[in-house]
């Protein structure tokens, strides 16, 4: 009973993902069975304190929160009242935060493996012992091998700190970020490129008549502020249209959902843009003031009718007209996507291009509904470790630039691919902060040999999870509900006439748990036993907070004050488009020998009995970092995997059967999974929630629920202008269990 209260409430609250996602998620329930979890209920919330300047990290969005606070014990966690982006709604995932603080599987205590890799046998030690440890290895690798012996592999707010110690100070080149390598830093460097604008998500969906998603499925894929201004954006009536292989809950609300084959956008997107320009359906003047090589473009993609597009990409020809009409008569209000997770199929950066000149094509900049620049507040200072004179020295930095448009840091594959080779030199220490490297990184079994091949591996964590598996010393870090570390800046979600700008800094919302530590503590610790103790830039989180609000003239308890959240006068994201350039055919590019005009390269179809393996998000998990969540698994426990009606005809498949995946290599799924039997995916593919799969034991809520996708991702494409990773180009074929 008191679990079914907790559940009501907390779906209730998580107001978002239920009135955006229904379909997704009651077909996740209807296949699950129950799953035991600990019971949460609070009981009331009599009684409790509200505490402000909570930042979630159950994504990267970073909402604010305020938190009922009961002697020292979170009870439950709601979107701050101030806010002027996420306002009082949070996401399920978000609501979720306060079981994954009490998950009784989280890491407690510094821990020492005295088993083998990858089968570890864990020894708790005091924090001294294991910082000595750390110290000792890391200095020891260094001096024999320089530092570009050492790789680091962060992801989130936690990890910025440690990232810049070894990057700056300690000076490896050897940094790979997965938002950058197998996520958005293909998209960012395309636009970059094109329109000199990092887009981020600044697409004025709120304000739109059309909304244009490539991929992104919206809806499933949750950003709260994002999803507030799609959805304002449909009320208001902006059209909707689609290009997804799977009708997604994005498709289900479209008004023209293309089930395009995949890995063909981009010749759709080249058809649509060469048909507006044939027709003088385009932004005539806006290109004419701000185009760079727009007829070498133009003569470029001549080649790309409708009916080439059509035959290519498995559309109708009207299909394809009827959604550039649609375009051409809302333009410049036209909110093309450019997506986030975009790192496909190895031949992204092209797509990229191809979204971004679309974009000026319809004049579609700096205009309500197109992409804008909203302008955040500015003057917080920066904590920094020093630079080294010697930082980012070694090979493998001259490698990366083989990838002439890459993001921050190393792609991931020369890492990889050097430590396994020892070419162009060892790659001895690792240190892993924030980052799933077993799930995120395709090709798994090269990364275990990488991991294998190492001296030394650090990993800092709140939760047991598939990568902490590899750690020699595994140190538990605060979870974001119990630190400072961040400063969330942001504007009003929808650039509605009242210009706002925002200051969130993270606050703890309660005392760390067990002998959980903050990362500026740990990296502090290390830092001065590896000899870097006079580097040092700030002794405590909170002196880092304090100091970057200086910069500004604030204070936490002057936040604090104010409710957790500054607010301060914005200014209009409109307009400023005088020195906008609109790189048709990019120079650039073609100075390094890259197609210099968006370029169509096909992506090879699946073999005989194959279908094209296709994963994304559920809106009740973040990747793997959620899964054992109590609350979440018990709401999505596995993720069944999605077979066209009629091939599970073919197949003599029936919605429940239990199967396993096998790709095209031979690599069979570790765990069973059930079959979601649908019209609404093309036979050419099956689809996943990505984030399953979980094989550590210590995950006692989550471990082999589900099919981990990564890990029948064996076959991996690189952008060869990002170097980032593709991963879209495996195959499976599925074998009923039992
Ligand atoms: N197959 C496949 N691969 C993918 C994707 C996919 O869809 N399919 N998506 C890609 C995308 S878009 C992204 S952004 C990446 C995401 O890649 P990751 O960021 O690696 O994914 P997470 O599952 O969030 O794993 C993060 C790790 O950080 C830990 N963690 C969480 N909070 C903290 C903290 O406060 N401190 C510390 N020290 N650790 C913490 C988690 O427990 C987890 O082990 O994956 C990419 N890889
Ligand atoms: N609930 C939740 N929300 C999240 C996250 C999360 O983990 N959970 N993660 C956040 C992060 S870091 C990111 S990067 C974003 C990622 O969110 P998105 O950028 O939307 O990316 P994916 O989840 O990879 O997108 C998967 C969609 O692409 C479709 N698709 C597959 N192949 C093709 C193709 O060839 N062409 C087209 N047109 N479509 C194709 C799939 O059917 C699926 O609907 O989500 C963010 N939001
Ligand atoms: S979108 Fe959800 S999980 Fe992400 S920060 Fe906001 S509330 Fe948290
Ligand atoms: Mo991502």
């Amino acid at each position: 009973m008191a679990m079914n209260l907790t559940r009501r409430n907390f779906l209730k609250t998580a107001s978002i993902a239920a009135a955006s996602v229904p379909l997704s998620k009651v077909a996740a329930r209807a296949e699950s069975g129950v799953v035991k979890t600990p019971q949460v209920a609070p009981g009331s919330f009599k009684n409790t304190k509200t505490v402000v300047g909570g930042v979630c990290e159950m994504c990267f969005w970073r909402c604010q929160l305020v938190g009922k606070v009961r002697d020292g014990r979170l009870l439950k966690l709601e979107g701050n009242p101030k806010s002027i982006d996420n306002g009082v709604s949070l996401c399920a995932r978000g609501n979720g935060g306060v079981a994954m603080l009490y998950d009784p599987d989280r890491l407690k205590y510094p821990l020492k493996n005295v088993g083998k890799r990858g089968e570890p046998k864990w020894e708790r030690i005091s924090w001294d012992e294991a910082l000595d440890i750390c110290g000792k290895k890391l200095k020891e690798i260094v001096d024999k091998h320089g530092a570009k012996s050492l790789a680091i592999f962060p992801h989130g707010s936690t990890a910025r700190y440690p990232m810049d110690f070894f990057e700056r100070t300690v000076g490896t080149p050897n940094v790979s970020e997965p938002s950058f390598f197998q996520c958005r830093g293909v998209r960012d460097m395309a636009y970059i490129t094109t329109l000199e604008i990092a887009p981020d998500e600044d697409v004025d969906m709120a304000n739109a008549k059309v909304i244009f998603l490539v991929g992104s499925h919206l809806g499933e894929n949750i950003h709260v502020s994002h999803i507030k201004g799609y959805l304002k954006g449909l009320e208001r009536g902006a059209k909707l249209v689609v290009l997804d292989p799977r009708f997604s809950a994005a498709a289900s609300k479209a008004h023209i959902w293309v089930p395009i084959r995949p890995g063909t956008d981009t010749a759709m997107l080249l058809a649509i843009m060469n048909y507006l320009i044939e027709n003088e359906k385009y932004a005539v003047d806006f290109v004419e003031e701000h185009g760079e090589g727009f007829d070498e473009f133009a003569e470029g993609i001549k080649e790309w009718t409708l009916e080439r597009a059509a035959a290519e990409c498995d559309v109708p020809v009207a299909q394809i007209k009827q959604v550039a009409d649609l375009l051409a008569e809302n333009m410049p209000n036209v909110a093309i996507h450019p997506g986030r997770h975009v790192t496909w199929y190895g031949n992204d950066f092209q797509r990229e291009r191809a979204l971004a000149c679309l974009t000026g094509l319809l004049g579609a900049v700096g205009v309500q509904g197109g992409l804008v620049k909203p302008k955040g507040p500015k003057g917080l200072k920066r904590i920094n470790w020093p630079k080294a004179e010697t930082a980012g020295e070694g090979d493998l930095r001259r490698m990366q630039d083989v990838h002439h448009f890459h993001p921050p840091g190393c792609p991931t594959e020369l890492i990889r691919e050097a430590a396994i080779s020892g070419d162009p030199y060892p790659i001895k220490g690792c240190v892993i902060w924030g980052q799933n490297m077993i799930q995120t990184i395709p090709g798994q079994d090269r990364t275990i040999k990488m991991l294998e091949q190492m001296d030394f591996v650090l990993c800092t964590d709140i939760m047991p999870t598939d990568i902490t598996m590899y750690a020699d010393i595994l140190l538990p870090d605060c979870s974001y509900l119990e630190k400072y570390d961040f400063i969330k800046t942001g504007t009003q979600w929808d650039f509605s006439d009242e210009h706002q700008q925002y200051i969130a800094p993270r606050m703890a919302l309660v005392e760390p748990g067990f002998e959980r530590k903050d990362s500026i503590w740990i990296v502090n610790e290390i830092a001065k036993r590896m000899g870097y103790g006079d580097k040092i830039p700030v002794v405590s989180q909170e002196e880092m907070m304090a100091q970057s609000l200086e910069g500004v003239g604030l204070t936490l308890d002057k936040i604090r004050e104010e409710g957790g959240i500054h607010i301060q006068p914005g200014e209009d994201p409109y307009g400023n488009n005088e020195d906008l350039l609109v790189y048709f055919f990019s120079e650039e590019m073609d100075d390094y020998d890259y197609p210099a005009i968006p370029t169509y390269i096909p992506v090879e179809p699946p073999p005989a009995g194959y279908m094209r393996l296709l994963y994304g998000r559920t809106p009740l998990h973040t990747f793997n970092r959620s899964i054992n969540n109590p609350w979440l698994i018990h709401e999505a426990p596995i993720n069944p995997v999605w077979v066209n009606d009629k091939v599970a005809v073919r197949l003599g498949l029936k919605h429940g059967d239990t199967v396993r995946l096998v790709n095209q290599d031979g690599v069979e799924s570790r765990t069973t999974t059930t079959v979601k039997v649908t019209p609404g995916i093309r036979e050419d593919a099956v689809y996943l929630y990505h984030g399953y799969g979980t094989r550590n034991k210590e995950m006692t809520f989550s471990v082999d629920k589900g099919v981990d996708d990564t890990s029948l991702i064996t076959k991996i494409a690189i952008d060869p202008e990002s170097g980032a990773h593709g991963m879209r180009n495996n195959f499976v074929k599925l074998v009923k269990v039992g």
